[in-house]
This record gives structure tokens, C-alpha cells and sequence, in this order.
């Protein structure tokens, strides 16, 4: 590892993602030449047992009890936002203020209003050589950096198609318990946030066109779940006898979008899909070409070029070439990465451009955007399913 000026970083929050962040932080610099050299500093989390044991098991050198003390210290440079979505402004904000660089779960925020707060405090800080991430990590799987790069380069033709479906099973048990993920006062919304907001802004990424309109509609299968209970992964089962509390949020979201420029699109997002652990599929047809991906089968990119044996269908493209995104530093081709590879590519990309002072991506203002197509989606199946444009004023 060349070690170079360290980037000492303060994480807000130690549960999946910050077990997922931890990794990232401590492996990057491992594997990556990087401008700056990151540090896990300290760990900030409310009950100090559980700080102190997830500092001691992620590799942290320090703990807080209270993430305000992380912005004061004068040893810390960079802040790590691991909460759930009702904290990331007030963070955030306060962070940036402070002049420290900022990388912050998705959805950036639960609402436009507090995004559009946070993009503007994100660019004004920017000016000052103060910069900041939303970390919509999957733009940093290999296949789908790899699919980006077809698109741009012309293989796909003019856009036609976008379908884009994320599917998970863990809240199909009615018992699993009550978490902070189904409780619109800390979460924003449910599968639409939490997971449609990856498929949202993986296709605007990909495509380089925003959505501009849409029709949409969302379902609460369960409405009451246990409170307490034990949680397993990210549900578990809580028990049929005893205290339920309300679901605020979507437990499915479906929505038909219009894209700049022409191409349409079909989303849908659920954690009811049993038997679909973590499908986040995106389908892009073109007019001289299509791509399919799977994030079950995440190292492989399906890809049909009409101008290329047209009869000859879909070819998977493995996608661990050394001349595929990010692989070239990791193991020789066909050996494949994982889930945790996304978060750190995504830490490797945030370092390079704190090192070189340049803008990462996606900004705040990339975030802001799918925020405004989340309060859409919302919007339209609040209206009967109505059409709704997404809205370019809010800022
Ligand atoms: C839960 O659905 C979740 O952990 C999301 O919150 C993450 O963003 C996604 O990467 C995996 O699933």
C-alpha cells in the first residue's frame, strides 16, 4: 500500500451499511493507488456498548456517542453518513458547514425540500474545495460501469427501452418485525426509496437522460408487523402473538416514466418477491443493440448487437477482462467480485477526486434528482395513478 496524506474519515451509523462502508474504507487503499491514504478514525453511534463493539469488529480507532462530536474534532476530514434517511440533512448540512468532505447513504434525503437544502449547501461548500458523494453504489459494479461505457460509446444506438426491476423477498413473512425501514418518519418511504431508488438512478446514469414524467402506484401488502422481535439479516421474525405497530411505507412500487429525449421505461420495486434475494435487473434496448443485467448474477452482462450475427441472440459478456472497469485490480479474469466490491470502487472514485479536487460522482445534485422522481412516483399514486411531471424547479 503507498501511503499518502491520510483522509481521516468519521462514520455516522454501524449497521449494514456501515459494516459495508468499514470494509470499503480499510480495503480500498489496498488495493487501489489513491491520492490520499483513507483512516477509520471513529465510529459515531448512540449506545455505547454497541459502538464500541462495532469499532472493535470493523477496525475503528476511536467512538463517539454523539455524531455532532465527529464534526468537531479537528482530526477528522471527511464524514460518512450510515443513517437511516430522516438524519442525512441535518448531518450532512452541518458537516459540509464545517468543512468537511461528505459521503451520504441513498436516498439522499425523505424529502425534495431537504435534498434541494442539501444540494445547495453541498455546492456552495464545493467552492470552498469542500466535496460530496450520495452513495448510490451500484453505479460502481463492474457490468454495470461496463454497460455505461457501451451506451456512451454508441454500441446500444438510440435509446428505446428501460426496464428496470429490483426484487427482494425479506418482508414476505407478515411476522418479520416492525424496523426503522418501514416507518415513513425515518425511512421516507419503503421498497420506492430504498430500492427503487437504485433502479432510478442507475438507468438515468446509464442512459445520461433524466426522467420527466411518470405514472405510478404503490401497495402495502402487510400493514401491521411486530414490534421488537428479532431481526435476522434485514428481517427475520418477530413473532404472531404479540404488539403490531402500523407499516407508514410501500411495501411494492410500480411506475410507467417518460425519459428526456424520447425513450420510455417500466420500474418496479418490491421486497415481497419471494424467492428473489437481491435482483436489481436493468434491461436497456437500443436501435442497434441491447443490455441485460442481473445483480444475482452480478460479474456478467448480457449483450445483443443486432449489426453482430443477428440471429445469434444475447452473448454474456464476463464482465472480470482487466480491460473492464475496476478489474484490473482485483483477481484474474473469470474470478468474479461481490457486493461489497460496489462500496469499494465507490470509496476508490470519492478519493480520487477529493485528490484531484474535482466534483464526485453522483453529487448531491444527481441525488436530488431521484429525489424528485421518488416525490413524483408518490405524488402520481397519490392521484389515482395520475400522470405526473417530475419537477425540474424544486431546488
Ligand atoms: C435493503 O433493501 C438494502 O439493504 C438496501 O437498503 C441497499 O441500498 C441495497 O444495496 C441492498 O438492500
Amino acid at each position: 500500500m503507498t501511503q499518502t496524506k491520510p483522509l481521516r474519515v468519521g462514520m455516522v451509523g454501524y449497521a449494514f451499511m456501515g459494516a459495508a462502508h468499514s470494509h470499503a474504507w480499510r480495503t480500498a487503499p489496498r488495493f487501489f493507488d489513491l491520492p490520499r491514504t483513507p483512516e477509520l478514525t471513529a465510529v459515531a453511534g448512540r449506545n455505547p456498548d454497541g459502538v464500541k463493539a462495532a469499532a472493535a469488529k470493523y477496525g475503528w480507532a476511536s467512538t463517539e456517542t454523539d455524531w455532532r462530536r465527529l464534526i468537531e474534532r479537528d482530526d477528522i476530514d471527511l464524514i460518512d453518513i450510515c443513517t437511516p434517511g430522516n438524519t442525512h440533512a441535518e448531518i450532512a448540512i452541518a458537516a459540509l458547514e464545517a468543512g468537511k468532505h461528505v459521503l451520504c447513504e441513498k436516498p439522499l434525503a425523505n424529502s425534495v425540500e431537504e435534498a434541494a437544502k442539501m444540494t445547495a449547501v453541498a455546492e456552495a461548500a464545493a467552492q470552498r474545495g469542500v466535496l460530496s458523494m450520495c452513495g448510490f453504489s451500484y453505479r460502481r459494479t463492474p457490468a454495470l460501469a461496463l454497460a455505461k461505457r457501451m451506451v456512451e460509446d454508441g454500441r446500444l444506438g438510440d435509446i428505446r427501452h428501460i426496464r428496470a426491476q429490483y426484487l427482494q423477498d425479506w418482508l414476505s413473512d407478515a411476522d418479520a418485525p416492525l424496523t426503522w425501514r418501514l416507518d415513513k418518519s425515518k425511512s421516507g418511504s419503503g421498497s420506492l426509496g430504498d430500492i427503487g431508488a437504485h433502479s432510478i438512478d442507475a438507468a438515468q446514469w446509464i442512459t445520461g437522460l433524466n426522467i420527466t414524467g411518470v405514472s405510478a402506484l404503490l401497495e402495502t401488502f402487510v400493514k401491521e408487523r411486530p414490534v421488537g422481535g428479532e431481526l435476522v439479516g434485514l428481517g427475520g421474525h418477530g413473532g404472531s402473538d404479540g404488539p403490531r405497530g402500523p407499516v407508514t411505507v410501500d411495501d411494492a412500487a410500480l411506475f410507467t416514466a417518460r425519459f428526456e429525449s424520447g425513450p420510455i421505461g417500466i420500474f418496479e420495486a418490491t421486497r415481497f418477491a419471494l424467492g428473489r434475494k437481491n435482483a436489481m435487473r436493468l434491461e436497456v434496448n437500443g436501435t442497434k443493440g441491447s443490455l441485460a443485467f442481473d445483480f444475482e448474477d452480478m460479474n456478467s452482462l448480457q449483450f445483443y448487437e443486432s449489426a453482430l450475427e443477428p440471429d445469434a441472440g444475447f452473448r454474456k459478456i464476463m464482465v472480470t477482462e482487466p480491460s473492464h472497469p475496476y478489474t484490473a485490480n482485483w483477481w484474474p479474469t473469470g474470478h468474479g467480485l461481490g457486493y461489497e466490491h460496489g462500496f469499494t470502487h465507490q470509496v476508490v472514485d470519492l478519493v480520487n477526486a477529493i485528490g484531484a479536487g474535482e466534483q464526485p460522482s453522483p453529487s448531491f445534485a444527481d441525488a436530488l434528482q431521484v429525489q424528485k422522481v421518488l416525490a413524483a412516483v408518490e405524488a402520481s399514486a397519490d392521484n389515482e395513478s395520475r400522470w405526473q411531471n417530475v419537477d425540474k424547479e424544486a431546488s
